[in-house]
């Protein structure tokens, strides 16, 4: 961005984040999406003067994932990893946007879950906020796509509000190799194979280049709206009824497919709780290596054996060991 930015306001912006509960606030240039994003799905796109976009996330609680890591159950992930989660980035987007409105700058508060009906592209959103949270300095992508965090690895969803607002930016971005391994677990344990790295998806932005799986957007639907019951084997909460995939399927057969052909049992429950389909998926979250890292370096060394008792184990040399899932990869 060319000009003078606000220190002030980017400083009140970020206390204000914070005081609504993000876990991590950075500031993305909105040139730099410009440049990255294609047509139709800038932030020029969806606000013209934007400058930068204010990218929040809130931390998906790790013991939400480590249930399901261990077969038991994917019902609290469905909450407090999804749909409850969900509500509360719709709160943060809520506030920053009417705080920037009050500030004098214009906005425009993109919800944190799916894509505009009708949308023109499918699977895109107004904006990506993975590629806001790259670009925020906050977040480098996981050869899984999922925006990885130092902090918390995969287990953290994003939003971004674009602004007029003349913010501070980010100075530096992050490189793949900071938050992702290239161990392949994201890949190996999805039900779908939904994930081809061959090739990846190459992203550049700010001079950097980022590699990532290309993701099948309707085979990865098929698992996460409930219509399999391979995501989490024997767990709570896990699809009884498995619906044969179809590629490309009409909105008349996907509608079919989702209130007629599928779990009963999961229909009701996401009546009740607005889940969305009840399993949702994320293995490719819960099982990333670093965010199973992250955990475990911020858990104290006395918790690290017993909150997790049948997920680790301390060896001899006093460092922590993952066991071996109990749900095997898909191969
Ligand atoms: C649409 C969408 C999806 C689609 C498409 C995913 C995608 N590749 O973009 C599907 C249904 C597959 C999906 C799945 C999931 N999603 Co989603 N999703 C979104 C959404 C609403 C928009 C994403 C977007 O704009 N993408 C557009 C472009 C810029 O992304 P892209 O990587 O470059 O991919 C596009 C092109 O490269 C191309 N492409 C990619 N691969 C291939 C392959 C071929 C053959 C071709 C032709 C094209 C092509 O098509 C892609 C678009 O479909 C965002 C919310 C948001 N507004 O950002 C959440 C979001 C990305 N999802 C999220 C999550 C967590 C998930 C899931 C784990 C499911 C879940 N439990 O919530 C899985 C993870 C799958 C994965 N490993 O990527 C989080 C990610 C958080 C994070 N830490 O990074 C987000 C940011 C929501 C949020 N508020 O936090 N998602
Ligand atoms: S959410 Fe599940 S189906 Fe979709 S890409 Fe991740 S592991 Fe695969
Ligand atoms: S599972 Fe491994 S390869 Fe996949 S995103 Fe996480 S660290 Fe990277």
């Amino acid at each position: 961005m060319d000009g003078v930015f606000d220190e002030e306001l980017t400083v009140e912006v970020k206390d204000y984040a914070k005081k609504l509960g993000a876990a991590l606030t950075g500031i993305a240039d909105a040139n730099l999406l410009n440049e990255t994003l294609e047509a139709g799905f800038r932030p020029m796109d969806v606000l013209p003067g934007c400058c930068s976009l204010v990218v929040m996330s809130l931390h998906i609680p790790d013991g939400a994932l480590e249930i399901m890591r261990r077969g038991k159950a994917a019902y609290s992930y469905n909450l407090f990893g999804y749909a409850y989660l969900n509500r509360e980035l719709d709160v943060l987007i809520y506030h920053m946007s009417n705080f920037l409105e009050e500030h004098g700058y214009a906005t425009v508060p993109i919800p944190a879950r799916g894509t505009a009906y009708g949308a023109p592209k499918k699977g895109y959103g107004m904006i990506s906020f993975r590629h806001a949270a790259v670009a925020a300095g906050l977040a480098s992508f996981g050869l899984s796509g999922i925006a990885l965090t130092k902090e918390y690895g995969s287990r953290q969803r994003f939003v971004a509000v674009p602004t007029t607002a003349p913010l501070t930016p980010a100075e530096k971005l992050l490189d793949q190799q900071d938050v992702c391994d290239g161990c392949l677990e994201c890949v190996k344990h999805c039900p779908a194979g939904a994930l081809t790295l061959n090739p990846p998806h190459e992203c550049r932005m700010g001079g950097k280049t980022y590699r990532y799986a290309r993701s099948h957007h309707d085979k990865c639907l098929h698992q996460s709206r409930g219509l399999s019951t391979k995501v989490w084997q024997g767990a709570a909460f896990n699809p009884k009824v498995d619906v044969p995939y179809e590629e490309h399927p009409s909105p008349e057969l996907f509608y079919e497919q989702l209130w007629h052909r599928r779990d009963g049992g999961i229909r009701i429950s996401e009546i009740a709780e607005s889940t969305y389909g009840a399993t949702l998926c994320g293995r490719c979250m819960a099982f990333c290596t670093q965010g199973h890292e992250a955990m475990k370096r911020r858990l104290k060394p006395d918790q690290r054996t017993t909150g997790y008792a049948d997920d680790l184990v301390i060896q001899k040399d006093g460092a922590l060991k993952a066991l071996v899932p109990k749900c095997k990869p898909f191969n």
